[in-house]
């Protein structure tokens, strides 16, 4: 079971996790997995926020963490990414808890935090300006690049504590101090990372937590005058309304949202990793991913066999307690989720698709109250249907068949969204051509959700737009400023006086 002990009960993180009592009213977050309380937090207001935000602009403004090396920062930025490999069985296991998502992959994610972390560190010692000598004898210029400010970063619940580690050690590194906002569902890891980061030596206020509901924190952390810039990832409907606020400000907001990316099959692909690659993209994290391969499509001379061997493959994989190593597929984050992702499969077959496996709620003996999901697999779907279109963020792979390389195309890029694609080929040709034409931020070349710190991520089209991860997450919290410097004695603007 995943219930660690007695529920958890946190405060906010502001200034310093001593100086955050719990008071007022508390929110319970209960297990998606066991329907048990596992933890009550802060139900923060628009005067926490402004508490935090007062905390991260002290510690700017005033603090030593702007005014340190480069290298002062990177060595405890270091040290906090040691400290995140020390704790990551604990914080493997709080995303279990929080998220519903097997403790195999949740370890995963421990060890991507710690090698953000590290990562935004190095990058600590290489942020620099420029200089230009080339402007004459009388002048001389520098480009300095200077950190945002104040950045309020907002964190959904599917990843919590790796998106955490894509915004926060970065944004750091810059010199920037944060005031971060964690999904309702998932505060834990978000509380535990900042503990930790103060133990390795950022100073207090430099990262502040307000944990609560979105509406009342996430909205009053956009709005408020001493935040310099936004960071959010989440849904497209609620990225739209923190750009809104943020015009109003007017501040930089950086978006990261919905996807619905395809994976797409050649005929002349390596079948059997396709299949793997295709299963994976679809079922990791329950497909509560935003580069999820959601939607498949396949090349028509092999498409029969393909998604056959699929659903095969399908109903072997195990949904369940994500604390049995022998999981595969872990519960959906809550119960109205659930729900949603049901009813896009019936609005799909009322369309027209035609329903392979799964489609419904999946029992799980010893766990009534868990939100799981059966496997699902729809075939026959077409680009004008919901489904095809809308992102279900669930475990529900949607099946159109191609014919060519120019129809696969048109298909992938029939979206408003534009995160990632993923294309399985093995001929050299197709895979630069497919990647040179598909309209999304990654893309995937004989593989699945896979990355590695230094590559950019973010989206185009409806995903949003902003970079994380690479040299470009870093320099997304920086701006630059130019310094024009006049040599010797001025020839009089409006000339010699007297004149
Ligand atoms: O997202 P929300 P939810 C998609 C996915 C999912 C859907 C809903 O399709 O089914 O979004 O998920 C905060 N002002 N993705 O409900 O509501 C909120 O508290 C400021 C894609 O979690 O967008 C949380 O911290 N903030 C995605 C964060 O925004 C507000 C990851 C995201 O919540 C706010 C997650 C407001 N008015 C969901 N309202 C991805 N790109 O990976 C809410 N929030």
């Amino acid at each position: 079971m995943t219930n660690l002990g007695q529920p958890r009960q946190s405060g906010h993180h502001i200034r310093g996790s001593a100086s955050a009592p719990v008071e007022g009213r508390l929110f319970e977050r209960r297990s998606p997995v066991s329907g048990a309380v596992v933890a009550r937090y802060a139900d923060g207001t628009a005067e926490d926020v402004d508490r935090a935000a007062q905390a991260a602009r002290a510690a700017f403004d005033t603090g030593p963490w702007p005014r340190m090396s480069g290298a002062q920062r990177a060595k405890i930025l270091l040290r906090w990414a040691r400290l995140i490999g020390d704790n990551a069985e604990e914080l493997a296991r709080l995303e279990v808890e929080e998220v519903g998502k097997t403790v195999r992959f949740a370890r995963g994610d421990a060890a991507g935090m710690a090698d953000l972390t590290e990562y935004a560190a190095t990058l600590a010692y290489e942020v620099h300006g420029d200089a230009y000598t080339n402007l004459g004898e009388r002048h001389s210029a520098v480009v300095h690049r200077e950190p945002m400010g104040v950045v309020g970063l907002i964190v959904p619940w599917n990843f919590p504590g790796l998106i955490y580690c894509q915004k926060v050690p970065f944004a750091l590194a810059a010199g920037n101090s944060v005031v971060v906002k964690p999904s309702e569902f998932t505060s834990a890891t978000a509380l535990k990372l900042t503990q930790l980061a103060e133990e390795a030596g950022v100073p207090a206020g430099v990262i502040n937590v307000v944990t609560g509901t979105g509406p009342v924190v996430g909205q009053s952390l956009v709005a408020h005058p001493q935040v310099d810039m936004i960071s959010f990832t989440g849904s497209t409907a609620v990225g739209r309304k923190v750009l809104e606020a943020a015009a109003a400000g007017p501040k930089r907001a950086h978006v990261e949202l919905g996807s619905k990316a395809a994976n797409i099959v050649f005929a002349d692909a390596d079948l059997e990793d396709a299949l793997d690659g295709t299963l994976f993209g679809i079922f990791f994290n329950q497909g509560e991913c935003c580069v999820s391969g959601a939607r498949l499509l396949v090349q028509e001379s092999i498409a029969d066999s393909f998604v056959e061997r699929l659903v095969a493959r399908t109903r072997a994989l195990r949904v369940g307690d994500p604390l049995d190593e022998r999981t595969d597929v872990g519960a959906l984050i809550h119960g109205d989720h659930l729900a949603s992702v049901v009813r896009h499969v019936a609005r799909g077959q009322e369309e027209g698709a035609r329903l392979l496996t799964g489609g419904a709620r999946q029992d799980v003996a010893g766990l009534p109250e868990g939100c799981f999901m059966q496997l699902t697999i729809l075939d026959q779907v077409s680009e004008r249907m919901a489904v095809f279109q809308q992102e279900i963020f669930g475990p529900v792979l949607v099946v159109t068949r191609f014919k060519d390389e120019d129809e696969a195309v048109a298909l992938a890029n029939a979206s408003s969204y534009g995160l990632a694609n993923a294309v399985w080929t093995r001929s050299l040709d197709t895979s630069i051509r497919m990647a040179r034409r598909l309209r999304s931020g990654t893309v995937y070349v004989n593989t699945q959700i896979d990355g590695a710190v230094q590559l950019p991520f973010g989206g185009c089209k409806g995903s949003g737009f902003g970079r994380e991860m690479g040299r470009a997450g870093l320099e997304e919290f920086t701006q630059t400023k130019s310094v024009m410097v006049h040599i010797g004695k001025r020839v009089p603007f409006f000339g010699a006086k007297g004149e």
